[in-house]
């Protein structure tokens, strides 16, 4: 605990500190909110970055105050009001950066916005809202000069993740694929990996481009106020170039699951059709400006990649003895493989209504 206000003294007065305690379930990053003295709600968040999955924080950090400034500028010239409570704002802390590192662990402070809620799971009438959030966000990015990095390279791109689970399964580090229903995964992954590289083909072809997107478009990853409005788009770490595909495809990925991403029943996992209508609507809007053709058309298609890469991603993992995602037990990310499979069948079946409500 001392440890946590020393650090969180590098960017604001320790003396003033009451209380630091965890909040959120991130898979990556540990976070934490800090209390004031005096006061009852949070004042600020922090944030220990995970150095192993973001291996150049110098690189997360620029991207991140390009993308905030930049937003912030452009809010600033609309008048909206409440920047603060829109818009994610990083602290300066006594090193000139926006990151300290101690122990050879990195950390970041940003400020809390009061009043905000989080959701695992959203209404149709919210996931309207976030459509629209989401696709105002990639809009408010398509004119940024200032260059955002690739900062995890080939995050989204399924193709290299089906690699490194052909490198797991080669290597078999601790010997996982003793297991038949690991197996049966690898197999079944093979089999769809030629349709669900269609993306990457495209790229290659010159007819895909990439645009900033923010590429972690889970439903928590985003906060309202208390009637329901979207405030700020919050977890900025993978914005980077890529498909529109990867804000699309993710965020259905955890509304449109009537289950958990984990859950252990798959009964409970269904693809929610309402939700990608209503998400679609809102999307469509928020990029109407710029939006090609061929990324519209593509939409259904996201909303069964990202299912499918997150299975793909699990259970490398899995085979890899779980080094990269948290884990709350030993099995976890086999079951988090189990229900992203399940989602990804599910989000297939739904193709041809999907298409349909598109056009
Ligand atoms: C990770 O940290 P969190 O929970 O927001 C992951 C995403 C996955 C997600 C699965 C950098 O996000 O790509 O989709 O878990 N982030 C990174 O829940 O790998
Ligand atoms: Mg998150």
């Amino acid at each position: 605990m001392n440890e946590l206000f020393t650090i969180a003294g590098h960017f604001i007065d320790p003396q003033t500190i009451a209380e630091i305690t965890p909040l959120g379930n991130g898979l990556i990053n540990d976070t934490f909110k800090i209390m004031v003295q005096g006061e009852t709600q949070p004042r600020y968040v922090l944030q220990r970055i995970n150095n192993a999955v973001f291996t150049d924080v110098e690189m997360l950090q620029s991207n991140i105050e390009a993308v905030t400034n930049h937003i912030r500028q452009k809010y600033e010239r609309q008048g909206v009001k409440d920047i603060n409570r829109r818009v994610l704002h990083f602290l300066k802390a006594d090193t000139g950066k926006t990151y300290v590192v101690e122990n050879e662990q990195y950390w970041r402070v940003m400020d809390f916005i009061a009043d905000s809620y989080t959701y695992e799971a959203v209404t149709p009438e919210y996931a309207y809202y976030a459509g629209r959030s989401f696709g105002d966000f990639e809009s408010l990015l398509t004119d940024l000069e200032a260059p955002i990095g690739e900062v995890i390279p080939d995050f989204h791109n399924i193709e290299f993740r089906l690699k490194q689970l052909e490198e797991a399964v080669a290597d078999d580090p601790i010997g996982q694929m003793r297991e038949v229903e690991v197996q049966k995964f690898v197999a079944k992954i093979r089999e769809a990996a030629d349709r669900m590289c269609l993306g990457e083909r495209l790229y290659r072809e010159g007819k895909l481009p990439k645009r900033i997107c923010h590429c972690d478009t889970k439903v928590n990853n985003m906060l309202f106020d208390k009637d329901g409005n979207v405030l700020c788009i919050i977890d900025l770490d993978t914005v980077m170039p890529s498909f529109v595909f990867s804000d699309f495809g993710d965020f259905l990925r955890s509304a449109a699951n009537t289950g958990a991403e984990d859950d252990p029943d798959l009964d409970n996992i269904h693809f929610n059709m309402e939700i990608y209508e209503a998400f679609t609507k809102g999307y469509l809007e928020g990029t109407a400006s710029f939006l090609t053709p061929l990324e519209k058309e593509l939409l259904p298609y996201a909303a069964t990649l990202f299912p499918y890469m997150q299975a793909v991603r699990f259970l490398t993992d899995y085979i890899n003895g779980n080094t990269y995602y948290k884990i709350r037990y030993a099995t976890h990310n086999l079951v988090r493989t189990r229900a992203q499979w399940r989602l990804f069948e599910e989000a297939e079946a739904c193709l041809p209504i999907m298409k349909s409500v598109l056009s």
